[in-house]
């Protein structure tokens, strides 16, 4: 096990449903520090770059206006083996198929389909360095920034 961060999402389903608390009591009881966080409303250009690697896929454009719809919470999660952990919490892509195969999961507890599916996580700890620096290094302020101590 080694130490590393993770980016988690909290979507705009997330933050309109209400899911805010009860998905950080699942990041603070599973033993992550959140080390930093922030409300961010993406516009379609930041949107459509984040998720670039789908950029040819059939759901890209559906995408990128759901994830426009609303402001999103972004924080940098801490842990041993963060990248793993994290992607295991939140389960599958599909929030129907986790509300069947992983109900535990916090796409089962809080998402509605493959689309709207309320969290992501970085899949690699490449992921997790672009993904970080896109929010906290070429996207420095947001609605709401809050730096937590490093211990
Ligand atoms: O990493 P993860 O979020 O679990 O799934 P990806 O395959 O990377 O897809 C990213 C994002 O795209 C997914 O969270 C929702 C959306 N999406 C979709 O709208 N419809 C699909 N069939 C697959 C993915
Ligand atoms: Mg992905």
């Amino acid at each position: 096990a080694q130490i590393e961060r993770t980016l988690a999402i909290i979507k705009p389903d997330g933050l309109f449903g209400n899911h805010t608390d009860a998905v950080k009591k699942i990041i603070l009881e599973s033993g992550f520090r959140i080390l930093k966080e922030k409300i961010v409303q993406l516009d379609q250009e930041s949107a459509a770059s984040f998720y670039a690697e789908h950029s040819a896929r059939s759901f890209f454009h559906s995408l990128v206006q759901y994830m426009t719809s609303g402001p999103v919470l972004v924080m940098v999660l801490e842990r041993d083996d963060a990248v793993s952990g994290w992607r295991t919490l939140i389960g599958p892509t599909d929030a129907i198929k986790a509300k069947i195969t992983h109900p535990q999961s916090i796409r089962a507890m809080c998402g509605t389909d493959a689309e709207k599916n309320c969290v992501h996580g970085s899949d690699s700890s490449q992921s997790a360095q672009r993904e970080i620096s896109f929010f906290f290094d070429s996207m420095p302020s947001g609605l709401q920034d809050i730096e937590h101590d490093e211990l």
